[in-house]
């Protein structure tokens, strides 16, 4: 089967595969501030005291801040309305009521920010470290000791704080993958997507098992990526061998590729080669970069074959595979979860480097 080229009609849209909108609707609001205090000193012997009402404090804003660690909007999909918290009263003897909290929205950069009802774009929030208050929040009203004056000595004017104010925003994201898995066929590629998120792809053990990619969201602490599981690749690839290698145009916005090789066949640095000839050749013809990117290599399956012809083979493969000069090889079993959190540090770290280093634009 494998070097045949399958008699398959033109069978993805790439980019609805590939490029996702992510998006939520939610309410926001901000606090309202707090009212001014009506009061007058009063003391065993202070006659005529004087107004001492304080005034109230600040309601909380609504803002929204980009940050470089977050590459969904999943936080929101069942949040639906988020609340600045109203600001303290005002009180006696010239107390000031304390400001409200802020309510922080954090957004993966290229995250657009739609007013809901007029279908306006307020932001395109494209940088890391891009801030926007989208809601003030409600000023404190006055206490009557502000109100005092040579003629008014006892005023007893006050003002509320100005009420809560809603909004009902979009945000929508447009997602792309972060990592691009690559690998001849039943390398296990599959197998990892499902062992490190929550994607449910098939497997099974017959080559070209995955005929459409499909992304899975890898998440470890407060980092996450977007992982995409791609059908196997072979030689000749390039000349529309197997599935073709359409699919890599995408890889090349990836920050990272993932690559897989089966640590069970005889010469696994010669499957190795096999794909980065592959990818060559695709640089060559479209004149994209996919060898230069940043790559982790698994030698997969690897409880199926025993300890010591294991190390002899990932000798052997880093002497012949003739690796990019910062690859990292980790040795991986996706069933028994040997190398498992490794491949998954190592993507993300690269992954955040380009977060990083980039200015965060997605498209
Ligand atoms: N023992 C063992 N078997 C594995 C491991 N990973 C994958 N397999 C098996 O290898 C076979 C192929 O796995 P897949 O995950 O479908 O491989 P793939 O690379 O996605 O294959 P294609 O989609 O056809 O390109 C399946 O029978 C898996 O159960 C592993 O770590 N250990
Ligand atoms: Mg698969």
């Amino acid at each position: 089967m494998l070097g045949e080229a399958l008699p398959l009609p033109c069978f993805y849209d790439m980019a609805k595969f590939m490029k996702f909108l992510d998006e939520a609707v939610l309410t926001v609001e901000r606090g309202a501030g707090g009212a001014g205090c009506v009061s007058f000193r009063r003391e065993r012997s202070i006659e005529y005291g004087g107004p001492d009402g304080g005034n109230g404090g600040n309601g909380g804003a609504v803002i929204v801040r980009c940050v470089g660690n977050l590459n969904t909007l999943i936080d929101y999909r069942y949040r639906q309305l988020l609340r600045a918290k109203t600001g303290g009263h005002g009180m006696g003897r010239n107390r000031s009521g304390a400001a409200g909290a802020d309510v922080v929205l954090t957004v993966p950069p290229g995250t657009e920010i739609i007013d809901e009802d007029s279908g306006i774009v307020l932001r395109d929030m494209v940088r890391v470290g891009d801030e926007m208050v989208l809601l003030p929040g409600g000023r404190g009203g006055r206490g009557n000791a502000s109100y005092k004056t040579s003629t008014n000595q006892a005023p007893r004017q006050f003002t509320p704080g100005e009420p809560a104010k809603q909004l009902k925003i979009r945000l929508r994201l447009k997602l792309l993958a972060d990592v691009g898995l690559l690998g001849l066929p039943n390398a296990g590629k599959s197998t990892f997507v499902a062992a490190v998120s929550r994607a449910k792809p098939k497997v099974a053990d017959y080559p070209f098992t995955t005929l459409q990619p499909a992304l899975g969201l890898v998440r470890r602490g407060d980092g996450e990526f977007l992982l995409a599981d791609l059908p196997g690749l072979i030689e000749g690839a390039a000349q529309g061998v197997g599935l073709g290698h359409a699919f890599l145009k995408h890889v090349s916005r990836c920050a990272a590729v993932l690559h897989m090789v089966d640590a069970v066949q005889d010469e696994p640095w010669a499957a190795y080669k096999v794909i980065r000839g592959e990818l060559k050749a695709y640089d060559k013809q479209f004149g994209s970069k996919l060898c230069k990117l940043p790559e982790v290599v698994a030698l997969s399956r690897a409880d199926l074959v025993d300890a010591d012809a294991l190390a002899a083979k990932v000798k052997e493969f880093k002497k012949k595979a003739k690796l990019p000069a910062k690859a990292v090889v980790v040795v991986l079993s996706a069933k028994h979860g040997q190398g498992v959190e490794e491949v998954v540090g190592a993507l993300l770290e690269l992954v955040q480097g380009r977060r990083g280093a980039s200015d965060g634009v997605s498209e």
